[in-house]
């Protein structure tokens, strides 16, 4: 037992009483339900996504030039809310370059019937050659290389939460964002925003992101670890993993509150690789951490990667922007004798 005089207790409890005051005063800026309106989201530890011109080659790391994402909105919200995008243009800061900037991108929204993906199984975009691009069209713009929105947000809406497919199972409406290359060869990088709020980032509390298949731009640092965390929902017994064009970089792990780390097969250049993943009835209604360590060295610069994920029945598996019932953590085998002193 750790002995502590008075006057040591005393300063312990204060600053415990002023972290508490801190955590309640900064509580509103970290909150989940506020980070994980951003996509990526603040847990991922991802730039950017990425989408090419459709004129792109693969072995830049963008598969088929387009992006999916969903957002659900509450039924109990009932304001009109924004999708925001940040640095939609191609061109100028953060975007991938291939000889001149010449890449056109169409951002577009949809709701009403079609835009759920669980209840509109084409929705998800995984079908090669089926329309995903299902639903009431609401909004849509092409983006070139605009300095107006270079490094700046461009908000579709205002949306009002009806104008979404409702979803039974989770008391939501359902929005759907489709990001298309429709021209040029070079990589559009962005950014999701839902907000209540057309010219800032305002949070909707128990709104949520996800996708089925995440094209994404790790950071230029060997020493990041990114995240994603898709859910694991009732009945799956097995997840199978595929990436794409991961270069070679690094290591993936899979880390559960189950599992320390199971490393999964890597592609390379332009290649998917998979691997099935076994899952643990504890594991059930709660996410998992797919971590991506960049290799040490030399670094992999620029490295835009691809993953989807499946159960065992071939069901897409979601993931979501930031995790259902927070992130991972180890679960030790000992913890109750093992809490650290603290001095
Ligand atoms: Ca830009
Ligand atoms: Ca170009
Ligand atoms: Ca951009
Ligand atoms: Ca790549």
């Amino acid at each position: 037992m750790l002995k502590i005089t008075n006057f040591r207790r005393m300063k312990f409890v204060n600053s415990i009483y002023i972290t508490l005051v801190i955590i309640l005063l900064t509580g509103f800026l970290v909150s989940p339900e506020v980070s994980s309106q951003a996509v990526p989201g603040k847990d991922e530890n991802i730039p950017f996504l990425v989408t090419f011109g459709k004129d792109g080659k693969i072995s830049w790391g963008d598969d088929d030039f387009n992006q999916i994402f969903f957002f659900s909105i509450p039924k109990e919200y009932i304001q009109q809310f924004y999708i925001r995008v940040f640095d939609p243009d191609c061109g100028g800061e953060h975007d991938e370059i291939q000889g001149d900037f010449n890449t056109k991108t169409l951002f577009s929204v949809y709701g009403g019937k079609g835009a759920d993906p669980e209840q509109h199984e084409e929705a998800r975009g995984l079908l090669n050659g089926v329309n995903y691009k299902t639903g009431n069209l609401l909004a849509s713009r092409v983006f070139g290389q605009e300095a107006r929105y270079d490094n700046k947000y461009y908000s579709f809406g205002p949306f009002n939460q009806t104008e979404g497919e409702f979803n039974q199972k989770w008391n939501s409406y359902i929005f759907k964002v489709v990001c298309e290359g429709i021209a040029g060869d070079d990589g559009n990088l962005y950014r999701y925003f839902l907000s209540r709020d057309a010219n800032s980032n305002l949070a909707i509390e128990g709104a949520n992101a996800f996708t089925y298949e995440y094209t994404f731009r790790m950071w230029n640092d060997f020493r990041s670890i990114a995240h994603i965390y898709p859910y694991v929902d009732t009945g799956i017994v097995s997840v199978k993993q595929s990436n794409f064009d991961w270069d070679n970089d690094g290591k993936i792990l899979v880390v559960s509150r189950y599992k320390r780390g199971i490393e999964v097969p890597i592609s390379n250049e332009a290649n998917w690789v998979n691997s099935t993943i076994p899952i643990e009835p504890a594991e059930i209604n709660s996410s998992l951490d797919f971590q991506f360590h960049k290799r040490q060295g030399e670094l992999v610069k620029n490295n835009n990667v691809v993953i989807t994920l499946e159960n065992q029945r071939g069901d897409a598996i979601k993931f979501y922007s930031s995790p259902i019932g927070g992130v991972p953590v180890y679960q030790p085998v000992v913890t109750r004798e093992k809490i650290p002193a603290r001095k």
